[in-house]
């Protein structure tokens, strides 16, 4: 759990390793005092200083840029000081060690992971979904997850949620005052047009839901995995996919055992496919290892491909994973082997599947567009935003209390303090993504996953 006292804190703010340049950040309520102590001289606020940064005997450590940020107009909110010095671990290791020894009688300490952050987020700089930006875009792996995370930093994704929300405070207040005179509770709902208004609500949040859970991938990845009986051609789709001999091929039924692992991009998104042990009957006691693996492998998968070879088309999954296993899942069937048919088949995909040729590549990027269209993407498609996993299920649930507002609000006898109940909840839940209101648990979880000095 991360601390919640005002303590002034530092930290090394620029990643370990060497640089050209490395950052010491120092935030608190008033560090007037060891800014002066430090630089001797009396910083201008955000102006850049070039200085030698010495210790308290006088002897240079190193020489640099130091910027002050008088509170509230820096990244905390609080008195910030930034000394940028030479990027290496011993320098910037001195230059932290007589910073924390000099602000020692300000009760000066080393920061936690994403303690800055909070204090952005406690002082109002940001609400929660920026701050989760702000991890986001220090973590994107690709250009797309970074665009996406900067729009929700600068707070794309927050106007939203924020419009939503004071929607839903215009009909609570309504609500509520009615329930305090209930001599005019009866015309209520008509007259003030509850009901379509919770419709309205309702195709908003429906359509939020959709396009947050599209941005969910951006940021979480997807999990694909190749499975099939042995020899249709498995292993050759793995090679096709990454254009590179990581898997093993040969015409020998049961040539996998391990599940492999690669990661691509697909279009901006992470995706690891994992290429596994063919399914079948065996007393081969490796293979029935080998097979438990693929099993585990489609179990944590988001995608499956199913890979038929198109000269006998039949599918094994469901013989060895159960339907509950299956539930749920994105199951594309890929048609392999299509070069060895004696007349062309159509490429493209088909409500039924893919055809392909991990031979001659034929139909791979049929494929991969068929991967996109099953997760609600175009090839292309920009994000407005950057979502979390959080956020989807906190509208899925805001969702769930407006359906049943929106039952209420047609009952005969106009049960209006359920209804009004109904949308507190769903209030609480749109609130917990911007943090208005939250939980300690949840701050602590969502701060605790940043890196030092953020
Ligand atoms: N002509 C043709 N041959 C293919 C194609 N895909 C795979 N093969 C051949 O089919 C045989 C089996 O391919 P693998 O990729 O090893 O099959 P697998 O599904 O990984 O098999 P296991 O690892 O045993 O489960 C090899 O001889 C491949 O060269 C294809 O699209 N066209
Ligand atoms: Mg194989």
């Amino acid at each position: 759990m991360l601390p919640y006292d005002t303590a002034p804190i530092a930290a090394i703010a620029t990643a370990p390793g060497r640089g050209s340049i490395g950052v010491i950040r120092i935030s608190g309520q008033n560090l007037s005092s060891l800014a002066l102590s430090l630089l001797k001289i009396k910083p201008t606020p955000r102006h850049a200083h070039y200085l030698p940064f010495t210790d308290e005997t006088g002897e240079l450590i190193d020489s640099g840029i130091a910027i002050f940020f008088n509170a509230p107009n820096s990244y905390t909110g609080e008195d910030v000081l930034e000394l940028q010095g030479h990027g290496g671990t011993a320098v910037m290791q001195a230059l932290l060690s007589n910073v924390i020894k000099r602000g020692k009688e300000i009760g000066l300490r080393l920061a936690e992971p994403g303690e800055f952050s909070l204090r952005a987020f406690i002082n109002n700089k940001i609400d929660l979904v920026q701050a989760e930006a702000v991890a986001d875009l220090i973590n994107a792996s690709s250009a797309e997850a970074a665009h996406a995370a900067a729009l929700s930093l600068s707070g794309h994704f927050s106007t939203e949620i924020n419009a939503l929300a004071d929607e839903i405070v215009a009909l609570r207040t309504l609500v509520e005052a009615t329930l305090d005179f209930p001599e005019e509770e009866i015309e209520f709902i008509e007259k003030h047009q509850v009901k379509p208004r919770i419709g309205f609500l309702v195709q908003k949040f429906e359509s939020l839901l959709s396009t947050t859970k599209r941005s969910v991938y951006l940021s979480e990845g997807l999990r694909v995995v190749l499975a099939g009986e042995p020899n249709v051609g498995k292993s050759s789709l793995m090679n096709a996919l990454f254009d590179e001999n990581i898997a093993i091929v040969s015409d020998i039924a049961g040539t996998t055992r391990d599940s492999i692992k690669g990661h691509l991009q697909l279009d901006g998104i992470p995706i690891t496919v994992t290429d596994t042990a063919g399914l079948r009957f065996t007393n081969d006691e490796i293979e029935k290892l080998g097979i438990e693996r693929t099993l585990v492998a489609i179990e944590s998968s988001n995608v499956i491909l199913d890979i038929v070879d198109i000269r006998q088309p039949a599918s094994i999954l469901k013989s060895f994973s159960s339907s509950i296993l299956l539930t749920n899942k994105n199951i594309i069937t890929v048609f392999n082997k299509i070069d060895l048919l004696e007349t062309n088949v159509d490429h493209s995909s088909t409500n039924i599947g893919v055809n392909v040729s991990a031979v001659t590549g034929e139909g791979l990027s049929e494929l991969r567009k068929a991967i996109l269209k099953l997760i609600g993407r175009q090839l292309g498609e920009r994000s407005p935003w950057l979502a979390r996993k959080r956020h989807v299920l906190a509208i899925e649930q805001g969702l769930d209390h407006l359906h049943q507002a929106y039952f209420f609000a047609c009952e005969d006898d106009r049960a209006l303090d359920l209804l009004a109940e109904e949308l507190r909840l769903c209030h609480d839940q749109i609130g917990t993504i911007t943090g208005h209101m939250n939980a300690d648990v949840l701050l602590g979880h969502i701060f605790s996953s940043f890196c030092i000095g953020k």
